[in-house]
């Protein structure tokens, strides 16, 4: 497939202005006709051909300006529709295809998913359902017109207001009408047709506008979307408090199905959704899936504004919408629970996703240049990079600039398809601030790793704090600019107070941020009265790797002391980190290690320190992954090693502070009824943590206690918490367990997808067996992404130890069930496919296995455009 390049971007030659879609709904021969009204762009010259594009269609109609077109004026393939001399003023243009939704295993543009039509466009499934200029710069105004037998599809969605609805005379065909007044890129098209409950309710918005909200769900779930609905009013309400953003349709609808390749998608006023993101009751559903909800419904909801009424030019451009929504989605999650414990699980999730990502062979800039396969670039550095480049933003400008530049560009670019320049330029000219170098971040892959160091001068009574960046060398960039980083940071003095401070020589600092600008940099602080110790990158202010030297004893310091939740945090999982490493090396040159003892006591006062939230005590209480650990090696990566030294780690802790642990597994059970407010939610995070070391002893009594708790839970985060102690540890009882559950949850895929990947991610080499049984399973089911996710790839990204079996094998069964997985549905084969991005760190025996199943893949040849082009550059 030929590269494409963002310097290459040209505009399109020809508008569509309306589209008229009449869709006769057939399972295996649905009829599209298309009605388009086209014109030259200003620049296009009279006569100059239209190239449509298509994607595994079959045209049965042509008509311009309603007469039938002649052989010789067009060419049409399965994936290219063109006209050789259209008019040269305004034409219309009426295209009849006929696709079977029922045969689309790809599950892009129309398919069926347990008997529903519904569709996914973004980034190019409507060229897949008619022929059209399907590139985001085309924006059109859409009406819908859907017919199917009234028995079969009594529910008939499109995007936009619903204007008309009939009985087909004579037949046992109905149809409805939709119309979207906003006018939008083809991606955002939708439509939903089936047999499906309905959840209503209603929302004004801030101005007094009713709006109709619906869910959509297969019959018998209705009473599964209570949370989402609460979760989609709170979001609207959210967006016109803290950015001013009204809904602008009549009506809402979202639909849940349960064959979906991602997480969801924000078709215009016709969000379709991965019913994982929307089903949830307490005893199917964990805390985090009820917190993965509100943030998932919420990011959709504001793709109403950022991507939507203004969207991408090109899909270079993904993080204009991506990066900012999820920043926005962030910032609601954080107001509607607690904001530091929202950012540490954000910065735990950008460490273990992106910074992998973004130090191996996938690496690429948050606007990457060129693309082979779009779909590919649905990634941790588009989304999460890109948030925090928002966050950066807001860091930098402060919040009433950055709210001015935002409203600014709210204003400004209203109804087109714009750049990520466009978008900085908001904000220069909102806070009169020259953006230029600070673009960079767009424009470079990579983690810059800062170093920092410090000295403290008791004569002079100054501080300097010498900092330097770069950037480690991806593919395509050997060497990078310095970046404009913010470093949120205090001083703090003896008394565990911040310092306060003037204005230091060497940087500017407003507030409490320092700007770090330049490769080197020194930071003089005058008037210092004692030696500080300098807590820095407050908040993860930005996506950097820090190395900072700090002695033993001033982590401990930060850890107990630290103002700033996050550092505090941050200063717990350093140390533990640092002691990890060290276990793992000694662990690999067959010596015995002994854990740190500073740890063990750090770990005792989280565990005791009543004064912090529950949910804080639970994070820092947990000790960073096999993965994170690997990272931070970086290179020659024993899996076994780094599994060892954390079971050593955790036992030691368990071991030292066992009297501790069972008040806080006991006494912290939420009174009342289940509800995921953040505060229960700490309490069940921290009482779980508890039971995860008190299990560690592996005695009779810590056996019986999970067991215990796992039959008597009253809601899934319990049970689940239990089954995994039962069997990631191979309890006794991990059968008996694993029956139980089975039993109590078979009718619910959603929560037989749990015991999948429970099973999936266990340590200790019968898992590799195991999980080939499971593919054999009844309950599973290769066609359906959500299973083969909860199955294959939590085996091949959350089984660190079994993905790289010293004897490959685990490598071989991802590397086949990729190969089988893409005769249907590349997507999902190609991310499972990702899972071998960090293959070159591991030590010479693995990556050499790991080399030769990548080599598998590559070698054949009629591999999708999607699984080649990551098969490629990972072998790079
Ligand atoms: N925009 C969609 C993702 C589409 C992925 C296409 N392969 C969901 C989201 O980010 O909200
Ligand atoms: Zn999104």
């Amino acid at each position: 497939a030929p590269a494409i390049r963002l310097e290459e971007y040209q505009p399109p030659a020809y508008r569509i202005d309306t589209v008229h879609l009449d869709v006769q709904l057939d399972p295996a021969a649905t009829t599209v006709t298309a009605t388009l009204s086209l014109a030259r762009q200003a620049g296009t010259k009279a006569g100059t051909p239209l190239v449509l594009d298509g994607d595994e269609l079959t045209l049965t109609g042509l008509k311009l300006n309603g007469e039938e077109l002649g052989s010789q004026d067009f060419t049409a393939s399965a994936d290219r529709l063109e006209i050789n001399a259209p008019p040269a003023s305004p034409f219309e243009l009426t295209i009849t295809t006929q696709i079977n939704p029922g045969a689309n295993t790809k599950l892009m543009g129309l398919y069926r998913s347990s008997g529903t039509f519904c569709t996914q466009c973004e980034a190019e499934g409507f060229r897949r359902i008619t022929y059209f200029l399907d590139r985001p710069d085309v924006l059109a105004v859409y009406t819908t017109r859907l017919e199917a037998p009234k028995a079969e599809c009594p529910v008939l969605l499109a995007n936009g207001n619903l204007i008309e609805t009939g009985g087909v005379a004579g037949s046992d065909r109905h149809y409805a009408v939709w119309h979207d007044p906003f006018p939008k890129p083809a991606y955002l098209f939708a439509l939903v047709a089936g047999d499906l409950a309905q959840v209503p309710d209603r929302f004004t918005t801030a101005s007094g506008r009713d709006v109709e909200l619906n869910i959509y769900v297969e019959h018998g779930k209705e009473g599964l979307c209570d949370w989402a609905m609460d979760s989609l009013k709170r979001s609207m309400r959210w967006d016109e408090q803290v950015f001013g953003r009204e809904y602008d349709l009549e009506v809402f609808n979202i639909v849940a199905v349960s064959n979906f390749n991602m997480g969801a998608m924000e078709n215009k006023g016709l969000n379709i959704f991965n019913d994982k993101y929307v089903l949830a009751d307490p005893d199917t559903a964990t805390d985090q899936d009820y917190a993965n909800i509100e943030a998932v419904i919420a990011h959709e909801y504001f793709h109403n504004w950022t991507g939507n009424r203004i969207t991408c030019r090109d899909w270079f451009q993904l993080c204009l919408k991506e990066g900012l929504t999820v920043f926005r989605d962030q910032e609601f999650s954080a107001d509607m629970r607690s904001r530091p414990v929202k950012r540490i699980a954000d910065v735990r999730l950008l460490k273990s996703h992106q910074f992998p990502e973004d130090a191996g062979p996938l690496a690429h800039p948050v606007r990457p240049r060129i693309y082979h396969e779009i779909n590919n670039f649905y990634t941790a550095t588009v989304y999460e990079k890109g948030a925090e480049v928002v966050r950066m933003l807001k860091t930098l400008l402060g919040d009433d600039s950055f709210r001015a530049g935002l409203d600014l560009y709210f204003d400004r670019h209203d109804g087109q398809a714009t750049t990520i320049e466009a978008f900085l330029a908001c904000f220069e000219e909102a806070a009169a601030i020259d953006l230029s170098r600070f673009a960079l971040w767009y424009e470079q892959a990579g983690t810059p790793v800062v170093a920092v160091q410090s000295e403290y001068d008791p004569e002079r009574q100054t501080f300097t704090v010498k900092l330097s960046q770069e950037i480690p060398p991806v593919p395509g960039q050997k060497s990078s600019k310095p970046a404009v980083i913010p470093l949120r940071f205090g001083l703090i003095g003896p008394n565990g107070e911040d310092m306060d401070l003037s204005a230091p020589e060497g940087a500017t600092v407003s507030g409490d941020v320092l700007v770090l600008d330049k490769a080197h940099q020194e930071v003089t602080f005058r008037d210092v009265a004692s030696r500080p110790v300098l807590s820095l990158l407050r908040g993860f202010s930005a996506p950097i790797r820090l190395s900072q030297e700090l002695q033993p004893d001033e982590l401990l310091f930060l850890a107990a002391q630290d103002n700033d939740p996050f550092n505090r945090w941050q200063a717990v999982q350093t140390l533990a980190m640092q002691d990890l490493v060290r276990l793992s090396s000694l662990i690999r040159r067959g010596d015995s290690g002994k854990p740190s003892e500073d740890v063990i006591r750090v770990m005792g006062s989280v565990l005791t320190d009543t004064s912090l939230d529950a949910a804080l005590r639970a994070q820092a209480l947990t000790l960073p992954s096999e993965a994170d650990v690997a990272q931070e090696i970086g290179k020659d990566v024993d899996p076994d090693a780094i599994f060892a030294a954390r079971r050593l780690l955790r036992e030691a802790i368990a071991l030292s502070h066992g009297s501790e642990l069972l008040p806080l597994i006991t006494s912290l059970a939420p009174a009342g009824a289940y509800s995921p407010d953040a505060e229960a939610v700490g309490k069940r995070a921290l009482a779980n943590r508890a039971l995860h070391y008190y299990a560690a002893s592996g005695d009779d009594d810590a056996a019986r206690l999970v067991w215990d708790r796992f039959v008597a839970a009253d809601n899934m985060t319990d049970r689940l918490a239990a089954l995994t102690l039962l069997v990631h540890d191979h309890m006794a009882q991990e059968e008996a367990a694993l029956d139980h559950y089975r039993k109590r949850h078979e009718a619910s895929s959603l929560a037989m997808d749990k015991w999948f990947m429970t099973q999936a991610t266990a340590p200790g080499d019968r898992t590799l067996d195991k999980v080939r049984a499971l593919m054999k399973h009844p309950l599973y089911d290769s066609s359906n992404p959500n299973r083969v996710r909860s199955l294959l790839q939590s085996f091949a990204t959350g089984n660190p130890t079994q993905f790289a079996r010293a004897d490959g094998a685990g490598f071989e069964l991802v590397a086949e069930s990729v190969l089988a997985i893409d005769k249907r549905n590349p997507q999902v084969a190609s991310r499972l496919l990702t899972s071998f991005r960090s293959w070159r760190a591991l030590d010479p025996q693995r990556s050499v296995l790991a080399e030769s199943a990548l080599l598998r893949i590559s070698s054949c040849e009629d591999l999708s455009r999607d699984s080649r082009d990551i098969v490629d550059r990972t072998l790079q």
